[in-house]
């Protein structure tokens, strides 16, 4: 990008709203493919402007920091400053801003995501009639590093699955080969899950899939709402403020 020009949209109506990059190759500003509106308007001079360097270089550490009305979709972010993760955004649900914390979003991120804002983090689950619920852990929700195990720690709940990550505050990060939680046996290796386990747990959205109407221990639960194994399941931060 050339170092005096960058691109914004000016909202004159929120149906309006969009976002803008800087293409090379024409030297034009253009509206970017994930906003809305999803075509260019004919007069480019009353949507295009300067904005100084500053913005357009601006790193977003998490999905909170995309311009206003960017529409979900993957998105370089850069949670610690420095190194680029491709995440996926969810900027519709519940006023959009989430980082959703799946994939490459592993907990060394959430630890360096977390130590640095209050944040809020937002589980997301769909049976297999496609019944919705979620849970969020509110304020301060925050994961502590590699030495600490993963540790979680959060306070307050609300939502429409039940508190079902409640015992799981201030447990270690247990996966299949690494038994961090507190029962005499291995939660990660009897569920066949990764999880913040106590001993073991309500919840555990990291299980294997299995088929429609499984129960048991080896599956995607949460079972402040369902007993049965869940369809679908998200996980998402966004900070408070
Ligand atoms: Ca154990």
């Amino acid at each position: 990008m050339p170092s005096s020009v960058a691109c914004a949209c000016v909202c004159s109506m929120v149906q309006q709203c969009c976002s803008t990059s800087y293409e090379t190759a024409s030297g034009r500003c253009i509206l970017n493919k994930r906003t809305s509106p999803e075509t260019e308007t004919a007069d480019n001079s009353n949507v295009m402007m300067k904005i100084p360097d500053s913005i357009s270089n601006h790193q977003p550490k998490d999905c909170s920091d995309l311009p206003p009305c960017t529409k979900s979709g993957v998105f370089e972010i850069y949670p610690d400053g420095t190194n680029k993760i491709d995440l996926y955004c969810d900027m519709d649900t519940a006023g959009g801003g989430w980082t959703v914390a799946v994939g490459p979003m592993g907990n060394d991120n959430l630890h360096i995501l977390t130590k640095a804002r209050n944040y809020v983090m937002r589980f997301e689950m769909q049976d297999f009639e496609n019944n919705t619920a979620y849970a969020e852990e509110y304020q301060s929700f925050r994961v502590n590093n590699e030495a600490s195990k993963y540790t979680v720690s959060f306070t307050g709940y609300m939502g429409t699955a039940g508190n079902g990550f409640e015992n799981n505050n201030g447990m270690k990060f247990t996966t299949r080969d690494r038994d961090n939680d507190l029962h005499m046996y291995h939660c990660g290796l009897g569920q066949q899950g990764a999880w913040w386990y106590n001993a073991c747990s309500q919840s555990t959205l990291n299980g294997i899939y299995k088929p429609e109407g499984t129960t048991g221990a080896k599956i995607i639960y949460w079972k402040t709402w369902r007993n049965t194994t869940l369809k679908a399941t998200g996980m998402k931060i966004r900070p408070i403020n």
